[in-house]
């Protein structure tokens, strides 16, 4: 039996990790987001992928969701010493792993093959697999003009205005063979939408055309967990994003755009009452996720909600 799970960073991830956890060892596929990639101080970020690796791999900084716990922060600190930038904070075991993403690329090696050494390397027992290997940007058009989208997240903050989105690249680029066998395997039981920002991380997988051809052609439950509880995002920046995108931010905004896309919708408990008018099926629970028993929990839930679509 397997899983496929599709995510962005932080937010994604902790369902991911419950996942993880409540499925036997490689029954879990994670389909990441690689928008948000970008090359930076002359190395290539993966900041999705490496949330995914560090998470899953019990590396991850509990405090920040990104980069890793028990950082050293010396190469940032002789970086802003050199007057060079340091708005993207790299500690120096994440730089380690940056330095030899980089030099394996520059090699000719695959993203998908460099990122499944990783996690072999890091002890986890899942596919981490990029959404493709091609080049595809985030971008985000704003009041102060287009901005790539590390400088509109990290670097300003996501305080300018936002008024578009767009994913250079995504209408060219393919799904991986990875990601495609993943997608068609027999074995497939259920595909989850992890509680990542629609806008800025699940859509770049969705924009990639074979990509959300092969979910639209599954024939397997797609069950999406929704990234709002009530009126406001869990984390991040989404109901900011909602709001200036003139979209309401509830579950039925959720379910609006994800529709024709999910089976099903899993909201938290506060959201029952709308959720139970909307035109798809929903279920409901507690859905912030805390501690590591709460990501189990709400993993094990969806999966319970896919048994009961897929009767
Ligand atoms: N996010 C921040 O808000 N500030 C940072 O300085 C930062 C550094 C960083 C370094 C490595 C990495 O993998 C992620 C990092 N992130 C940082 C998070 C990242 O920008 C976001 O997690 C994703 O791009 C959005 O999902």
């Amino acid at each position: 039996m397997t899983v496929v799970a599709l995510s962005g960073g932080v937010g994604g991830a902790k369902l991911a990790l419950g996942l993880y956890r409540a499925l036997p060892a490689g029954a879990l596929r994670l389909i990441v987001n690689t928008g948000d990639d970008f090359d930076h101080l002359g190395l290539r970020i993966c900041p999705d992928l490496d949330t995914a690796l560090y998470t899953l791999g019990d590396l991850e900084s509990p405090e920040q969701g990104w980069g890793r716990r028990d950082e050293t922060w010396t190469m940032m600190r002789v970086t802003q010493s050199l007057g060079g930038e340091t708005w993207f904070r790299l500690g120096d075991a994440d730089t380690a792993l940056h330095v030899y993403r980089t030099q394996r690329l520059r090699a000719g090696d695959r993203l998908t093959s460099v990122i499944a050494d990783l996690a072999h390397r890091f002890g986890v027992e899942a596919a981490i697999l990029p959404m493709t290997d091609d080049q595809v940007a985030t971008r985000v058009a704003t009041d102060e003009g287009e901005l790539a989208f590390q400088e509109y997240f990290v670097r300003r903050r996501c305080e300018p205005v936002l008024q578009a989105i767009r994913f250079d690249g995504a209408d060219r680029a393919r799904p991986t063979p990875d990601v495609v066998a993943a997608l068609s395997d027999p074995a497939l039981e259920a595909i989850v939408l992890c509680p990542s920002n629609p806008y800025l991380s699940i859509d770049p997988l969705l924009a990639i055309p074979e990509l959300r051809a092969a979910l639209e052609q599954r024939r397997v439950p797609l069950v999406a967990l929704s990234p709002l509880i009530g009126r406001a995002a869990v984390k991040g920046p989404t109901a900011k994003i909602m709001a200036e995108l003139g979209v309401e931010s509830s579950a039925a905004a959720i379910a609006a755009h994800y529709a024709g896309l999910i089976d099903a919708l899993v909201v938290d408990t506060v959201d029952a009452a709308d959720a139970a008018r909307l035109p798809i099926p929903t279920f409901s629970t507690q859905t912030l996720m805390k501690t590591l028993d709460d990501r189990l929990r709400l993993a094990q839930f969806m999966l319970a909600c896919v048994r009961k679509l897929s009767r």
